[in-house]
């Protein structure tokens, strides 16, 4: 037999800030593929829709209206999923029957009033007012005694369950720190108390000497599908100064955020020429008090598409089963989307 090579050969890749594997399987990806190939055609949304729940001036399923507001616009979620007046409390019966009390404030951050509008097609001083958002979010939420993390994240597109084309984000933010974010917060102590530096410092540092899985780039930061990557797509923005949270960064790496957002999203779009699905989220230190100089604060994109505008990749048997698994390499992903245009498809079509 030749020489293990992971371009060609079947592998496992391991996932440091989780500990999980994730099953590589290039030779399939030479596979014919005889599925359908479409774009998807999105109507044109018009600015401002007098059906729309987020836009300005409209009233909510709950009841409440909408100010008329420019810009970012923030609302308490109208169905948190956690709420404030939850008791403490739980289940203790033995080690099959454990609940614990969760509660918890749920927020929905409009992008903008312009319901036609995504992130990629923002400019970046207006996207640069949703890092403030999270700033400010982050800033009055980690102060309150119950919360001890804060989740701001983005659902984008109808398969992403998003339920409304509105530019928007939301934040859920809990009394106990989040099952992936406690893994990350495990994985990263005990590098840093290892090695003394950030795991994902020194991941960033190895991936731009490499420059194999880079996709865009500014001063701030880098945005990269890592090495363990499970979605076809799934990529990361990593802030070159190791941070805890949005509320270190300075003036110009918030800039530097609303333009690689922006960039990323660009890119994302112009992949398959569509309006590009994703779930993505900040990940940054708990909310607790404590000092984590372990934390390095970054953001996920988990985007499902694989193949077109309407083919996606389905997480089902064997990645149910067993473990999560993928044809093209993380490698092939990031030549793929770096190889793209960064002026969005509809800007170039115009
Ligand atoms: P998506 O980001 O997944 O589309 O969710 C939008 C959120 O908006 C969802 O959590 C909330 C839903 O509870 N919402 C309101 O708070 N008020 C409304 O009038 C409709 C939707
Ligand atoms: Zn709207």
């Amino acid at each position: 037999m030749n020489k293990f090579n992971s371009t060609d050969h079947p592998h496992k890749r391991l996932n440091p800030l989780t500990n999980d594997w994730v099953l590589v399987s290039p030779h399939r990806s030479k596979r014919p593929w005889q599925g359908q190939v479409e774009k998807a055609v999105a109507a044109e949304r018009p600015q401002y829709d007098p059906t729309c729940y987020l836009c300005a001036g409209n009233e909510r399923v709950g009841g409440h209206r909408n100010p008329d507001y420019k810009g970012t616009f923030v609302f308490t979620n109208d169905f948190s999923a956690l709420l404030t007046d939850t008791p403490d409390g739980g289940v203790d019966e033995g080690s099959l029957f454990q609940a614990k009390s969760e509660s918890g404030i749920c927020k929905v951050i409009c992008f903008s009033e312009d319901h036609s509008l995504t992130i990629p097609e923002m400019e970046v001083k207006d996207i640069r007012k949703v890092v403030d958002v999270w700033g400010e979010q982050f800033a009055e939420l980690s102060q309150k005694e119950q919360i001890n993390y804060v989740q701001i994240f983005e659902n984008k597109g109808a398969i992403m369950g998003c339920s409304n084309p509105h530019p928007h984000g939301q934040i859920w933010s809990s009394s106990s720190v989040p099952v992936e974010p406690a893994k990350e917060s495990e994985t990263q102590k005990a590098y840093f108390e290892k090695h003394g530096t950030t795991l994902l410092g020194d991941y960033l540092n190895a991936e731009l000497a490499k420059e194999e899985r880079l996709v865009v780039q500014n001063e701030h930061f880098v945005a990269l599908v890592p090495y363990w990557a499970v979605w076809p797509f799934e990529t990361m923005i990593i802030s070159r100064r190791p941070v805890q949270n949005v509320l270190e960064l300075t003036d110009e790496e918030k800039d530097g955020l609303a333009d690689i957002y922006k960039q990323l999203t660009v890119k994302y779009d112009n992949l398959f020429e569509t309006s590009f699905a994703y779930s993505a989220g900040l990940h940054q230190a708990p909310t607790d008090g404590k000092d984590y100089p372990e934390w390095h604060l970054h953001m996920h994109f988990y985007p499902p598409l694989l193949r077109s505008a309407t083919v996606k990749k389905f997480m089902v048997g064997y990645e149910m089963l067993a473990t999560p698994q993928r044809d093209i390499t993380a490698e092939q992903a990031a030549q793929r989307l770096r190889d793209l245009s960064d002026v969005h498809y509809k800007k170039a079509n115009q």
